[in-house]
Parts: C-alpha cells; sequence; structure tokens
C-alpha cells in the first residue's frame, strides 16, 4: 500500500512471525491480564515501561482521581472501559497509519524524528459565539483527561484495544457555544511539509481533514485525546491532541488537530475525497457493508493469530444506534 490505504493485510503481513501479530505477546498478555486488572501497574508488566514519572502523568493529565459526570446514563460509563487485554504499548506506537509521515505502518514511528509540539495551538471558529484558540495549557485547563480503554477499528480490518486520556470533545465544544446554525464540525491537521515530511508527496490532498455531525461530535464517548498509557500522545499516534470515535473506522480519528470549525455544511473528508466509493462520511463500523475490494465481517486484532468477527458500530451500538435512528446505514456508509 503506497498511494493507497486500501487493501486488507495480507496474510504474510499477519502471520505470527509479525511482531504485531505475535502469538506468544498475546499468550503471555491474556494469560497475565486474567489474573490481575487493567491497571497502570499491570501496564508497566505487560510492556516493561518505566513508571510515568509525575510530569508524564501531569502531561497526559493523569494526575488526580476521575470525576463521575452524574449526568452521563450507566450505559455511557460503562462504554469508557473494556474488559478486554490491552494491546501493547510496543504495538501501538510501531504500527501506524500517518501518512504525514510515512505511507508504511511499520515507519511512521522512525519517521516522526524530533517533531515537536512546543508552541501549538489549536483554533476552535465558525459557528459560535466564543471563537477561540486554544494553547496546550488551556487545552488542560478545560477538563481533566480520563482514561478510556476503547476497542479501535481501522478500515483496513485489524484492530486493537486502547487505554487513551483525554477528555469528551463536547467539553471543548461548549467553551465556545455552538450556535443553533452548526450541524457539522471539521477538524483540520497541521499542514507543514518541513515537519511532516510525508506532506512532500500527493499521496493525499494536504492538509488531511475530517468532520463529523454535530449529536456525533457531542456524543460522550467522542473522545479529544491527549494521551496513551498514562502518558503524553505519542507523535506516531497523532500528538499532541488526536480525535477518536471509537464506533467509527479508524481513519475519522484525525491527528496533530490545529483546526475545529463548526459549519452549517456536511465537510469535505480526506478519504472520502480520495475514493468516495470507498470511504463514506460516516463511516460507522459495520460488519455488513464491505468496503467494495474487501469484507468487513471479520477483523485482526493486533496481538492475535486469528480473526473475531466485528461487531456493529464496534460494539457501541447501545450508546451511538439512535443517532442513526431512520437512516440506511448502507447508502450512508
Ligand atoms: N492526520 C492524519 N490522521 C490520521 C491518519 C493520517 O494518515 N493522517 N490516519 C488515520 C487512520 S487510517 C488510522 S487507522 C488511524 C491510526 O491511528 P494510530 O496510528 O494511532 O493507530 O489514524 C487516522 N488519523
Ligand atoms: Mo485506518
Amino acid at each position: 500500500m503506497t498511494s493507497d490505504l486500501p487493501k486488507a493485510p495480507k496474510s504474510s503481513e499477519i502471520t505470527p512471525e509479525s511482531v504485531y501479530f505475535n502469538r506468544r505477546t498475546f499468550m503471555k498478555a491474556g494469560l497475565f491480564a486474567a489474573s490481575v486488572a487493567a491497571t497502570a501497574g499491570v501496564y508497566r508488566q505487560l510492556n516493561r515501561l518505566p513508571r510515568a514519572t509525575k510530569e508524564t502523568a501531569r502531561l497526559a493529565g493523569l494526575d488526580s482521581a476521575p470525576v463521575v459526570d452524574a449526568s452521563l446514563s450507566p450505559d455511557t460509563v460503562r462504554a469508557f472501559h473494556s474488559d478486554e487485554t490491552p494491546t501493547p504499548y510496543q504495538s501501538i506506537t510501531h504500527y501506524n497509519n500517518f501518512y504525514e509521515f510515512s505511507t508504511d505502518k511499520d515507519g511512521v514511528a522512525g519517521a516522526v524524528g524530533d517533531f515537536s509540539t512546543s508552541d501549538w495551538k489549536i483554533v476552535v471558529d465558525g459557528m459560535v459565539s466564543k471563537p477561540t484558540t486554544f494553547d496546550l495549557d488551556d487545552i488542560r485547563k478545560v477538563a481533566r483527561p480520563e482514561e478510556r480503554i476503547y476497542r479501535f477499528r481501522c478500515v483496513e480490518t485489524w484492530s486493537m484495544v486502547v487505554p487513551w486520556a483525554g477528555y469528551s470533545l463536547r467539553k471543548l465544544l461548549d467553551r465556545v457555544q455552538p450556535l443553533s446554525g452548526a450541524k457539522y464540525v471539521a477538524f483540520t491537521t497541521l499542514f507543514d511539509p518541513s515537519r511532516m515530511p510525508g506532506q512532500k508527496s500527493d499521496v493525499l490532498d494536504w492538509p488531511y481533514v475530517e468532520g463529523l455531525r454535530i449529536d456525533e461530535a457531542m456524543h460522550p464517548l467522542t473522545l479529544l485525546t491527549t494521551g496513551l498509557y498514562g502518558r503524553e500522545l505519542p507523535a506516531q499516534d497523532g500528538a499532541p491532541v488526536r480525535l477518536i470515535v471509537p464506533w467509527k473506522y479508524g481513519f475519522k480519528g484525525i491527528k496533530s488537530i490545529v483546526k475545529i470549525s463548526l459549519v452549517a455544511d456536511e465537510p469535505p473528508t480526506s478519504w472520502n475525497r480520495y475514493a468516495p466509493d470507498e470511504y463514506g462520511f460516516y463511516a460507522n463500523v459495520n460488519p455488513n457493508h464491505p468496503h467494495p475490494r474487501w469484507s468487513q465481517a471479520t477483523e485482526q486484532r493486533l496481538g492475535e493469530s486469528g480473526r473475531r468477527e466485528t461487531l456493529m458500530f464496534n460494539g457501541y451500538g447501545e450508546q451511538v444506534a439512535g443517532l442513526y435512528k431512520g437512516m440506511d446505514l448502507d447508502k450512508f456508509f
């Protein structure tokens, strides 16, 4: 896959020889997780990570206990965590899609170099009462990041379980007070070919753009993501701030965001523009709607050797199916 998100992993890429689909790693992780709850301590042992320093924990926003939001239903709160074994940190950070750096999933981590996020700004504008430019300190002050352990499903059929850190995007949107005419939210990645060398090639139209309907953006599961495994988000996973929408295919999770605009009309999205028959605006995980070139019925969890069945809405139907009542999910794929 050079100029294309397309093809499902070849079986040669997903044999147990591959470090990302290593059976022994999975079995070790599985046995270990069976006996202990998923805590930071478990992560360290699973991944042989040094204990996060106070500073890295503060930057990831995990320095204090999570706040219980009484306005959320128990069904929603339950979806914030998963009992499934988290995918090892090494895999999450060394098997990436981030075309601004490389189209080679194994090559992104090595291509990010010393990508710096200092002086980062995120402009939130458009149809809002209070257009605001946030720096990273401002972003951290909007709300305390929480850990969210979500399933993640790439449209190419690989998947993982990830302990992200962040807070519901709606907390940021509430700050700028969307106007009633705002029906969609448009997101934009940094454009700077000197720092993102993949942007010197024309594999995609730069900058990468994505979008959500306003009710999707306001859903409590939609995560403004600032951390991974209790530490800052690494560059290859979309530092300093990315989007995670766990019931949608991974490409909706736009990385390294510099702009969030509230708009009246459905905004263009990078992969839809590239191949409109293959990648829809909605991109809800749907095992019954095949990609034109491969089935979406099953997936390959990083670390496992077999395939498992893909779940409608990636298993978050109870929380989000109501957003799509009356919509033909095959037509609006
Ligand atoms: N800006 C930007 N965001 C992006 C991408 C990209 O190439 N550029 N790739 C998308 C795709 S296809 C996937 S599957 C996820 C991968 O996230 P990960 O590398 O952290 O697993 O990021 C998404 N966000
Ligand atoms: Mo993807």
